[in-house]
């Protein structure tokens, strides 16, 4: 695979400071350095710096839009560029709001090769906030009713933009959701695996399902993972810490099943706080979720029966 590493040192869209050193501190653990030993090209196109979007409003209910919404519509773009060429956007982060770019650039790509865009969300939180049902503010917790046309935050893309279907979403991990956001999630049929159906059913039966949903549509799958999916007891470096989350062997197995599958087309990398971080030990942590997604294995397997 041809890689291409886009650097989003963004941080506004979260209540605190420090992600935006997220890149400098994947590309230190050795993102690109993994990447080339498990044979693919690898391209890092450096960080973004838009300058903040002067047409876009100060919203008290969606904090920081001028410069959140700047890096959404630059992210946007990039995507799409990497992913027309043949490249696989690898998206170095940075807080969740910059899914809003990086989701809406591969549905606009998927809309134009004709195939439906699936996402999973590896994270504690839903993120399907919207201004208006904030109770932050803080537009890291809104993304996802972003893509899919759930939040209107301002003109940040066009309107008559691709958006993502509710239903092609699936959520694994969630253990923090607020009141409304309960209801939006519900009321749009957002596919959710939260931590309890996790520790019933187990991360292959849940993984099984996405995976054979999306490969029956033949669809293209974007996965956004968020530091906090992880327990912080071994992902300790994120702003929004919650307990009981998952453990590092289901989330190596969930990152290998999607290997296997071929499925993926897309990753983000997000919510890194090197500032809150315990000797990169973070940092570390999600290199090595990325390797074993983009190949590494501890034997290989026979392959699945079709
Ligand atoms: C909370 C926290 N639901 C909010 N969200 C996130 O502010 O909307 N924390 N994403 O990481
Ligand atoms: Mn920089
Ligand atoms: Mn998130
Ligand atoms: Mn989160």
């Amino acid at each position: 695979t041809s890689v291409t590493l886009i650097g989003v040192p963004l941080e506004e869209g979260s209540g605190r400071r420090g992600a935006s050193m997220g890149p400098t501190a994947l590309r230190i653990a050795g993102i690109a350095t993994m990447l080339t030993e498990l044979d693919h090209r690898v391209t890092d196109s450096g960080d973004l710096h838009p300058a903040p979007a002067a047409d876009l409003p100060d919203d008290p209910k969606a904090h920081h839009l001028k410069i959140v919404g700047a890096f959404t519509r630059a992210l946007e773009a990039k995507v799409y560029d990497v992913a027309s060429s043949g490249g696989f956007p690898l998206i170095l982060g940075g807080d969740h709001s910059l899914s809003m770019g990086s989701v809406s650039g591969m549905a606009r790509y998927a809309a134009e090769v004709g195939r439906p865009l699936f996402v999973l969300w590896l994270d504690a939180h839903s993120d399907f906030n919207s201004p208006a049902t904030s109770p932050s503010g803080n537009i890291h917790g809104m993304p996802v009713a972003y893509f899919c046309g759930q939040a209107e935050i301002a003109n940040v893309l066009p309107a008559g933009r691709p958006l993502v279907d509710p239903k092609k979403v699936f959520q694994v991990g969630i253990r923090s959701v607020d009141p409304h956001e309960r209801e939006q999630i519900r009321e749009h049929g957002v596919n959710v695996f939260d931590m309890r159906s996790l520790d019933e059913q187990g991360v292959a039966v849940i993984m099984r399902r996405v995976l054979d949903t999306v490969s029956a549509a033949n669809g293209l799958l974007h996965v956004s993972f968020d530091v906090d999916f992880i327990d912080p007891d071994i992902a300790p470096g994120v702003g929004t810490t919650v307990p009981g989350g998952a453990t590092y062997r289901e989330a190596h197995l969930i990152m290998e099943m999607l290997s296997d599958s071929g499925l993926v087309s897309s990753l983000d990398l997000v919510e890194l706080n090197p500032f809150l971080d315990d000797r990169g030990k973070s940092a570390r942590v999600l290199v090595e979720m990325a390797a074993s997604l983009f190949g590494r294995r501890i034997f290989d397997r026979p392959t699945r029966a079709a």
